[in-house]
């Protein structure tokens, strides 16, 4: 069994929805560190999980009031994916290759999270968007065809020697679509469609963001995913 088809059905064992392996050499040095490919691995949130935030108005405010952060399945998810990358990453490294993840506690605890401008070298979506997963929405947020924004995701960078993809970033498909933008409470987002010269900031205020998730889950590529489940999971309450 190949390297590859071993890594992904351990992730897959482990509860990953998507994993791929991406060629990132032709990055800068500051931003893949000297490794030439990487791991992308994610999760997919529920559609129940998505419901209840498109029908509780002040979710994740609730959330943080009645102390339930700890239940949460995005955080959990995120912790979840974070796990997997460093348990890859150490997998990788007892077969004698080099390998960083890229969990939000190893970038912290190896220096790599500037906390003034919040952000990170290489961040996830970027090496989403090489392996072809889906583009940036206006909302910032990778999109994809089949989850929307609905995914938690860590990455690994690595020598491991492995067959790799390597895309050109999809267009944005947001269109004159401007719902994240009239939704979010903190004005944060500006309006801009995305593409390979648009910087963060073109998109999005973080300082104004307040982590309320209501752009990723009300994303009509999102609700699109949670309602084709949900209708599967209930076929008599169709309303079609
Ligand atoms: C710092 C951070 C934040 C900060 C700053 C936001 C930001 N995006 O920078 C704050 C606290 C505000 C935040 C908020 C949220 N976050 Co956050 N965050 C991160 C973190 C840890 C680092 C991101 C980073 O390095 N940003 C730096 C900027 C420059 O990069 P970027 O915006 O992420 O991506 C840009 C580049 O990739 C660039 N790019 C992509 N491809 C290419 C190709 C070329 C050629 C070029 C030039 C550029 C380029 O375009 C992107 C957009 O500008 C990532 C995890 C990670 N390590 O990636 C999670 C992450 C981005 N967050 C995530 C989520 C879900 C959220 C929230 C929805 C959480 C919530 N509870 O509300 C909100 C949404 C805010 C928003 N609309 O962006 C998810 C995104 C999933 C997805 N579908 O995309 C991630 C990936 C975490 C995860 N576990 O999955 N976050």
């Amino acid at each position: 069994m190949s390297l590859e088809a071993k890594l992904k059905t351990e992730l897959i064992e482990h509860g990953a929805d998507f994993v791929y392996f991406v060629n990132v050499s032709q990055l800068s040095k500051e931003q893949n560190k000297g490794y030439p490919n990487a791991i992308l691995l994610g999760i997919a949130l529920s559609p129940g999980y998505l419901q209840e935030i498109t029908n509780t108005q002040e979710y994740v405010r609730n959330m943080i009031r009645n102390n339930q952060t700890n239940n949460d399945e995005f955080h959990l998810k995120e912790i979840k994916t974070d796990r997997m990358a460093d348990y890859i990453s150490n997998s990788l490294k007892s077969k004698g290759f080099s390998a960083y993840s890229q969990s939000e506690d190893n970038i912290e605890l190896t220096g790599f999270y500037d906390k003034e401008k919040k952000s990170t070298p290489l961040p996830h979506k970027t090496i989403a968007l090489l392996a072809g997963l889906g583009w940036i929405g206006k909302h910032n947020l990778l999109v994809t065809p089949k989850y929307g924004s609905a995914i938690s995701m860590c990455t690994v960078l690595t020598d491991a020697p492995l067959e790799t993809v390597l895309y050109t970033p999809k267009e944005s498909q947001c269109g004159n679509c401007k719902i994240c933008i009239n939704l979010c409470p903190t004005n944060a987002l500006k309006g801009n469609s995305w593409n390979t010269s648009t910087s963060r900031d073109e998109l999005i205020d973080v300082k104004k963001c307040n982590t309320c998730i209501k752009c990723l889950v009300l994303c009509p590529w999102t609700q699109a995913y949670m309602k084709k489940y949900i209708q599967k999971q209930n076929p008599l309450n169709n309303p079609d």
